[in-house]
Order: C-alpha cells, then structure tokens, then sequence
C-alpha cells in the first residue's frame, strides 16, 4: 500500500527526523514522490539542456611519472581550466577496493532505518559522522533524492572508533590509497600557477579530508526531481567514484551566465568508467587560482529503473585557513578577483543555503 502522508510535517518526520530517508518511503511501495520532492522547472534535469558526454578520455596518471609527463600535465590543468572535471585511471586505488566501497555502500543503505539512525545528527555517538538525507532540508523547499552518510577522517584511531564498522576499513583504504594522488594532482595545479607553497602552507589548504556515500533510490518521477541539485564543490578538489548507473552532469561554459530559467545551459553527462574516479575542482581552488580553475556546477538525476550509489572524497582546508587569491596570480592578472575569506565562515555561509549553482561563492565575490 502506497503511504499517504497528511501534511508536510510527517513527511518530514518520517524522511528527515526519524531517519527513513528515501530509502524508507520507497520501501513503502510509493508510486508517485511527494510533492515535497518537486522540484521547480529550472532545477529539473532537462534532456534538451543535454549536449552529450565527457569525451570517453580519461587521464593515465602512471604517466606522470614518465616520459608523457608534460602532456599529462598539459592535460589535466586544461580539464580544470576547461570543464572543471575530468576523469582519471592507474590513480592508485585498487579496483577490488572500488567495488568493494560501492558493495559496502549499498549494504549500508540496506540496513532497517534504525541502523542507520544512529548517526542523525544531534544523536551520532560522534561529530565526525553524520548520516541524512537531502542537502540541508531544514532550509530547502524542495528536497533531493538522495541519503547519504558522511564520514570526517581526523586520524585512524577515531575513524575506527566511530565510523560506522561495514564502512570504516573501505572507507580508510579509500583515502589511504588516494591521498598520493590528490597530492600530486593539487601540487600540479598549483605548480603551474608558478605558485609554491611550503609544507605547512599545503597542508592548511589542503588538510581535511570528507568521505561521503551517496544513496539514489529508484525514483517513480525521475523528471520531476532531483539526486542531488544544482552545485559546486566548497573544497580544493573532490575524488568521486560513481557507479555504472549514470547521471552526473556538469554545466559547460561560462559559470556565471545563467539566466532564471536554465533554457540557455547546456549540461554535459560524466559518463561511468569501470575503474576509473572523477575528479573535480572546487570552489577553494578557483578562488585561490583568481577563477583560472573552474570549480563546476553539477548535479546528479534520478533514475526509476535502479539504486545508485557514488562516493566521493572531499579535499578541503583546514576550517582556519584563508583562502584569498594566490599574490603571484594576482601580480600576473593585475586585479584579485575574490577577497580572502576564512574556510570556516566560508563553508558556513554555503550550508546555509540550500544548494543553488555557483551562489556560494558571491561569499568570496569582490562586488
Ligand atoms: O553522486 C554523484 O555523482 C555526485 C555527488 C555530488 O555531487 C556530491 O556529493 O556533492
């Protein structure tokens, strides 16, 4: 029997507060998505604003250490400078390592609700994890189709302390054999601004890592919602796996020019690689590069036929560290595009808000 909730409250109770998420009005048999998960026109994921997929390239980073080094490096700043995303393969993770996360994620989000609702927060035995639902659905009109959990990484003892226990050894592997990685990508991006930085500068700006899962129920009105909505990334750089459902989709050309209805964008899907991770820059790394990175807006579509999972790794400051352009970019650019803000307040005003494209970094606009 399809559940008939009477008001917006129990709905919200059910999905937000009780911890049911998605993953529990689904299983309660819903052949329509409540009108809460009605997403207005210019938010919902439009096949005409599609133009294709990301060429079917992905960047070999074994080259890096090569005699193709340069062209790789070539590669990978155009891709940020460009789309703000590209895709990669031999990063260093293993592949029975990448299934075995998309494997632990969905038993996860299998579990009974009360599993999962002790990471609620205000309830989670611990601050550095939260599971939910949606983006902040206190502040949102409508809410996404997604539950996720997610996981601060502080040092190893506290992650096996608190993470929860199917989770924590895939996850720590995940950030242990991706971490050279994103090193190198970030010191490439920021060595080819003519930009060095010293250990403890790096460290500052790079230094808290975010693993995230991500869970998509099948949805009965896939054009009516969304996964996840319209966004950009707070951080320096995200590392996402995704799986091979599809439906992750970046807007291409100038960032800031859209108008109110969305008509004039075009979207283009990243399509699933089996074994390779997407990576993309954020808003930290386009604010520091004075806009030479291109921190891209993207969302995710929902889709009725499958349950999808992803989980991306966030690479973000330190919540006290200032983000301002870097002096050398400015020098050479002759004008700072952005002023220099704290992470913290950074991230603050962007949770604030519920997701709304590339908004939250008027924080950092110099008007
Ligand atoms: O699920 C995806 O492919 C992307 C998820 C995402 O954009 C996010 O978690 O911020």
């Amino acid at each position: 029997m399809a559940p008939s909730f009477n008001d917006g409250d129990s709905l919200f109770n059910f999905v937000v507060k009780e911890g049911n998420g998605v993953k529990g009005l689904v299983d309660m048999g819903l052949t329509e998505v409540p009108g809460r998960y009605i997403q207005p026109p210019h938010h919902r994921i439009n096949n005409q604003q599609v133009a294709g997929s990301l060429e079917n390239v992905s960047i070999d980073l074994s080259e890096l250490d090569g005699p193709n080094h340069d062209q790789v490096v070539r590669s990978i700043v155009h891709a940020s400078e460009t789309l703000g995303f590209f895709q990669v393969v031999n990063h260093g993770v293993p592949l029975e390592l990448l299934e075995s996360l998309k494997v632990a994620a969905h038993k996860f989000f299998g579990q009974p609700a009360v599993k999962k609702a002790v990471y609620l927060k205000g309830v989670s035995p611990s601050p550095l994890v939260k599971y939910g639902t949606s983006f902040v659905p206190e502040n949102e009109k409508a809410l996404e189709w997604k539950d996720y959990i997610s996981m601060m990484y502080t040092n190893d003892v506290d992650a096996r302390e608190f993470w929860p226990n199917d989770l924590k050894e895939v996850a720590l592997e995940y950030i242990k054999t991706s971490s050279e990685m994103v090193q190198k990508l970030l010191q490439t991006l920021i060595g080819n601004l003519g930009v060095t930085l010293d250990d403890s500068r790096f460290n500052e700006l790079t230094g808290l890592t975010l693993v995230n899962m991500n869970f998509y129920p099948p949805c009965p009105n896939p054009d009516l919602t969304v996964g996840v909505g319209r966004h950009s990334d707070a951080g320096m750089l995200t590392v996402l796996l995704q799986d091979g459902i599809g439906g992750l989709y970046v807007k291409k050309g100038d960032q800031s020019a859209a108008d109110s209805t969305g008509d004039n964008e075009v979207w283009i899907e990243i399509p699933p690689a089996h074994g390779a991770l997407v990576i993309n820059i954020g808003d930290s790394l386009q604010i520091l590069s004075n806009g030479r990175y291109i921190s891209a807006e993207h969302r995710v579509r929902t889709t009725d036929i499958e349950s999808r999972v992803s989980v991306p790794i966030f690479n973000t400051p330190l919540p006290e560290a200032k983000i301002g352009p870097f002096a050398e970019v400015v020098a050479r650019d002759g004008v700072a595009r952005y002023k220099e803000v704290i992470y913290e307040e950074y991230t603050k005003s962007y949770l604030e808000k519920s997701l709304d494209g590339k908004k939250s970094l008027v924080f950092a606009s110099i008007i």
